[in-house]
C-alpha cells in the first residue's frame, strides 16, 4: 500500500548503522516514502562536533526533500548532546516533530524524552510502521507500544513492544540509491555510502547468551523484554544466507564478512547448517565474535572448513577482576585454552583487553601481564579503555561507591569519543603507560619474549616509563604498517577504512 508521510531517519556518525537501516527497510515494505541521511561517518577516537555547513546541508537536504517528520538514531548515548543540538536546529528553521531511537532513548528515555517530540524505546522494527501509519491517518499516536509521545510537558509513555521475529524482517536495504545521502563537510553525496565497503557486516541474533557482564547493555534490555518473548533470539540458516545471496548481487566489492554478533551462536545444529550451506551459496571467508566459554574445537573447526577466517574473544581483564568487578565469569584456564584451539586450527585471534578500569590494582595487571604472556603466540590485542555507559550494573556501583561522577558516565561523558580504543599519547599515570607499552609490545612477532622479559623486569622504565612507550609507538605503527600492507593486498583497504583507522591525531593500539 503506498503511503504519502514523507519520513527521514538520520545515522549520526555511522555509515553501517544497523538501527537505520532496518527502520528504513520496514517503512519501505509498508510503502512508506523514507530518506535515509547518513550525517558524519566516525574516525577513531575522533567524533568533531558537526561543523555549521553540516547542519546547513542536513536542514537543506529535509528541506528540499519535504520531509514531515524527521528520526535520529541515538545509538550511543556520548552522542546525546549532538542530538539534541541537531534536533533544536531541525526544529528552529523547519518546524517538523523529531523522533529519536536506538540505545540510548532505550535506557534513558526521561532524559531523551525532554529533548524529542517522541522517542522509540527497545527494538521496533514492526513497532514503527504502526506508529508512522497512526500518524498518517490522523490516529491515536499516544498507544503505540515501543513509543513515547511528549505532548508539552505531559509525556505518554508506553510499554516496550514485543519482540520482533528476527526471519520475518526485511534485509536491510542496499538496492535503494536514490533516497539516501551521505553528508560530510561541505559534500552531500547520493547513493549509500557503505554499498562499496569490502567488509560487509551484518548479526546473526540479538541479544547474549550471557547477559551478565555489568559494563555491558544486555544487562538492561534483558529486564525490559521480561515476558515480551524469547530474549536470546537466533535468525534462521537459511534467512542469512538468502540475505548475503542478495546482498551480493548488489554490494560489488564484498570481499570478507563479519557478524557482530555479542556471541556467535553456538548450537550444534545451528552450525552444522551454516557449515553446509555458506560455502555452497555464500562462498566468502567470514569473522565472528566468539567468548571464553563457548570455544569448542569441533564447532570451530566446521566454522573453519565452512570460511572463518579470524575471531574476536574478549579477555577483558585477569579473572579475578572479570569476576569480581565484571560478573564475567570466565577463566584465565579458558582464555589460554581457547588460544591453543585458535592456533591448532589456525584462526587467527583477535583478543580484546578493557583498560583505565578503577578495580585493577598492580597485581591484577601483573597477573594479567602473565597470562598475555603465556597465550599461544601469534595473536592480535586491541586495547579497549573502560567505557561507562548509564544506567549499567557498573555505573551504579562506581557511583554508589563514590568513585565516579555523572560526568563520567556516557551521555554526560564521552569517553567513548575519546579512548574507546586506546592510544598511548592519552595521559595516563606512569604505571599504566608502562603496562600499555609492554602489552603492546608483547604481541609483535618481531620481537622476542627475552627481550619482553627484559623490558618487564626493567627497574629504570618502573621510573620513568617514556622510552618503552616511545619504542611501543614505533612498534605500533610498523604493525599498523604491516597490517595496511596485508589489508591492500587482500584488496580491503579502503579511503573509509584509511580515515577511520590511521588518523595522526587520535593513533589507536594494534
Ligand atoms: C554491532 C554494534 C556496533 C557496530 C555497528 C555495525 C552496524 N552495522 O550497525 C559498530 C562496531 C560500527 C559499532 C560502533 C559503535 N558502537 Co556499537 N554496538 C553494536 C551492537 C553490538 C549491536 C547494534 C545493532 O546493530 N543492533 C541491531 C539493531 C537493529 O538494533 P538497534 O541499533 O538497537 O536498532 C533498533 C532500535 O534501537 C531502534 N532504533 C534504532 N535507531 C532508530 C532510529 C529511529 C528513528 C527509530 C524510530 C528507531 C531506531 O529500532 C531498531 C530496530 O529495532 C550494540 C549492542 C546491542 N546489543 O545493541 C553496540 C552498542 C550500541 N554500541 C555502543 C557503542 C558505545 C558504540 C560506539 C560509540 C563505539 C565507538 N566509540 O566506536 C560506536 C558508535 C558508532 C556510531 N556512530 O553509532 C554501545 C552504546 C552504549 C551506550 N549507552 O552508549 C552498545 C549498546 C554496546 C555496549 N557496550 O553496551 N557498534
Amino acid at each position: 500500500m503506498a503511503r504519502s508521510l514523507r519520513i527521514a531517519v538520520v545515522s549520526l556518525y555511522a555509515l553501517e548503522n544497523n538501527g537505520v537501516r532496518h527502520v528504513a527497510s520496514s517503512l519501505r515494505r509498508a510503502g512508506f516514502p523514507v530518506t535515509e541521511i547518513y550525517f558524519k561517518d566516525w574516525i577513531n577516537n575522533n567524533f568533531p562536533w558537526p561543523t555549521e555547513d553540516e547542519v546547513q546541508a542536513l536542514i537543506r537536504l529535509l528541506r528540499e526533500r519535504d520531509v514531515q517528520v524527521v528520526g535520529f538514531s541515538v545509538r550511543a548515548s556520548a552522542f546525546h548532546r549532538m542530538a539534541s543540538y541537531l534536533t533544536r536546529r531541525v526544529r528552529h528553521a523547519l518546524g517538523i516533530p523529531v523522533l529519536w531511537g536506538g540505545m540510548h532513548p532505550t535506557f534513558l528515555p526521561e532524559r531523551a524524552i525532554r529533548h524529542a517530540d517522541y522517542i522509540a524505546v527497545g527494538e521496533v522494527d514492526d513497532a514503527v510502521v504502526e506508529f508512522f501509519s497512526r500518524m498518517e491517518e490522523g490516529g491515536d499516536i499516544r498507544t503505540v507500544p515501543g513509543f513515547w509521545v511528549r505532548e508539552g510537558d505531559v509525556v505518554h509513555r508506553n510499554d516496550i513492544a514485543p519482540l520482533v521475529d528476527l526471519d520475518s524482517l526485511p534485509f536491510r536495504d542496499y538496492h535503494s540509491h536514490d533516497d539516501k545521502f551521505h553528508i560530510e563537510g561541505r559534500r552531500v553525496r547520493r547513493g549509500d555510502p557503505f554499498i562499496d565497503n569490502p567488509e560487509y557486516t551484518l548479526l546473526a541474533s540479538r541479544g547474549c547468551p550471557y547477559w551478565t557482564c555489568t559494563f555491558c547493555s544486555n544487562t538492561l534490555t534483558r529486564p525490559l523484554y521480561e515476558g515480551k518473548g524469547p530474549k536470546f533470539r537466533v535468525r534462521s540458516v537459511e534467512h542469512i544466507v538468502r540475505e548475503l545471496e542478495y546482498a551480493k548481487g548488489l554490494c560489488k566489492d564484498i570481499r570478507v564478512v563479519r557478524f557482530d554478533d555479542e556471541v556467535f551462536p553456538i548450537r550444534a545444529d545451528w552450525i552444522e547448517e551454516f557449515a553446509d550451506k555458506w560455502p555452497r551459496r555464500v562462498g566468502l571467508p567470514f569473522e565472528i565474535l566468539v567468548d571464553p566459554r563457548m570455544v569448542r574445537e569441533e564447532p570451530l573447526r566446521r566454522l573453519k572448513e565452512a570460511g572463518l577466517r579470524a575471531l574476536c574473544m574478549g579477555i577483558q581483564a585477569d579473572e579475578s577482576v572479570n569476576q569480581r568487578f565484571y560478573n564475567r565469569h570466565t577463566t584465565n584456564r579458558q582464555i589460554i585454552e581457547a588460544q591453543r584451539i585458535f592456533r591448532k586450527l589456525d584462526i587467527q585471534s583477535n583478543l580484546q583487553v578493557i583498560w583505565d578500569d578503577p578495580a585493577s590494582t598492580e597485581e591484577d595487571k601483573d597477573r594479567l601481564f602473565h597470562l598475555l604472556m603465556e597465550l599461544e603466540q601469534p595473536f592480535e590485542l586491541f586495547l579497549f579503555g573502560l567505557t561507562i555507559y548509564p544506567q549499567t550494573h557498573l555505573a551504579r556501583r562506581l557511583h554508589r561507591e563514590g568513585r565516579i561522577t555523572e560526568a563520567d558516565i556516557e551521555g554526560v561523558g564521552t569517553h567513548a569519543f575519546e579512548q574507546f580504543r586506546v592510544g598511548l599519547n592519552y595521559p595516563r599515570p606512569k604505571a599504566d603507560q608502562r603496562w600499555l607499552a609492554l602489552l603492546v609490545l608483547l604481541n609483535k612477532r618481531f620481537l622476542p619474549r627475552s627481550l619482553i622479559w627484559k623490558l618487564y623486569e626493567s627497574e629504570r622504565f618502573k621510573r620513568d616509563p617514556a622510552p618503552l612507550v616511545a619504542l611501543a609507538q614505533a612498534a605500533n605503527l610498523a604493525k599498523m604498517a604491516a597490517v595496511v600492507a596485508e589489508m591492500t593486498a587482500r584488496g580491503e583497504m579502503t579511503p573509509l577504512l584509511i580515515r577511520r583507522w590511521l588518523n595522526l591525531d587520535s593513533l589507536v593500539t594494534m
